[in-house]
């Protein structure tokens, strides 16, 4: 049976802004699919935005949803999940509000293992305001601020959330829609700070400047270039240059911040 997204869906809030080809939509369909598998109550689901292309999804699905300031969507989500921790919080954000004006959010919420899943919609751009290159535009690419090549090196979300302390860490693509819903719906499932790197397109203000054709050319080239974990063991490094790796990366289990936090109440009342 074919999969209902309406009763996810907010009636009156479509057209999405989105542009033919743009992958948003595709890693907006993959949550929601995460959300009914894991079973989720719509009521007691909160899904928290920053701004830009990525963070207008909210405003398209039927739960909780708060669509925030540029950057801060962790910010109040750990309000959230600290006022009420039986909450199931998740946050949608693209590369640059993740990692750029958001990176320092996204850090210590890693290294403090709060229970919120953060999927990272990895576009590597600056979609909305017209395509200023990101933490994650790789060395080299054309964007509208660095119109000679970016002369910076990318950010990998995984290794950045692995060595900021998240306890799961994993990554897909668009392509890849299908393991991307099992790793949000794992992500969610898991208590802690879960990081989803979601690699999808922005054939708008990206694919067109770098000339990587259609969006349609773009999810293919992902068909193409990841490697599942396993699989890259096998090949050489110069073998792997250009290739992404997918999968699961860290699934392990830590103190959850809000627990912690309740201890320290306990102490202070002295019970
Ligand atoms: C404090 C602040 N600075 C800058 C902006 C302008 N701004 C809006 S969205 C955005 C970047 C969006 O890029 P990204 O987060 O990667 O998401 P995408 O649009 O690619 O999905 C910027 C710089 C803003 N709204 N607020
Ligand atoms: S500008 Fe890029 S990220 Fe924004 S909706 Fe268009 S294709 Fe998507």
């Amino acid at each position: 049976m074919a999969f209902d997204y309406e009763k996810y869906i907010r009636p009156g809030k479509l057209p999405h802004i989105w542009c033919p080809g743009c992958a948003h939509g595709i890693v907006m369909k993959a949550i929601i699919r995460a959300i009914d598998r894991v079973g989720l109550e719509k009521d007691r689901t909160v899904i928290v935005s920053g701004i830009g292309c990525a963070s207008r999804m909210p405003g398209y699905v039927d739960f909780n949803t708060l669509h925030t300031t540029h950057g801060r969507s962790l910010a109040f989500a750990t309000g959230v999940k600290l006022a009420d921790p039986d909450l199931n919080v998740i946050c949608v954000a693209g590369d640059g509000d993740a990692l750029a004006i958001g990176g320092n959010h996204f850090i210590h919420a890693c290294r403090r293992n709060i229970d919120i899943t953060m999927v990272v919609f990895n576009n590597n751009i600056y979609g909305m305001t017209g395509g200023q290159f990101s933490p994650t535009t790789p060395h080299g690419k054309l964007a509208s601020t660095t119109p000679y090549g970016n002369p910076d090196y990318a950010f990998d979300v995984v290794e950045l959330s692995m060595g900021a302390g998240a306890t799961y860490v994993s990554r897909s693509t668009a392509y890849h829609a299908v393991p991307l819903e099992r790793q949000i719906s794992d992500g969610i499932a898991h208590k802690g700070f879960s990081v989803v790197d979601a690699m999808c397109t922005c054939p708008t203000t990206y694919g067109r400047r770098n000339k990587l054709g259609s969006g349609t050319d773009m999810l293919l080239w992902y068909k193409d270039n990841a490697v599942g974990i396993k699989a890259a063991e096998k090949f050489t490094p110069e073998e792997m240059t250009g290739k992404i790796i997918t999968g699961v990366f860290r699934n392990e289990t830590k103190p959850e911040y809000c627990e912690e936090y309740q201890k320290i109440i306990a102490m202070a009342q002295g019970k």
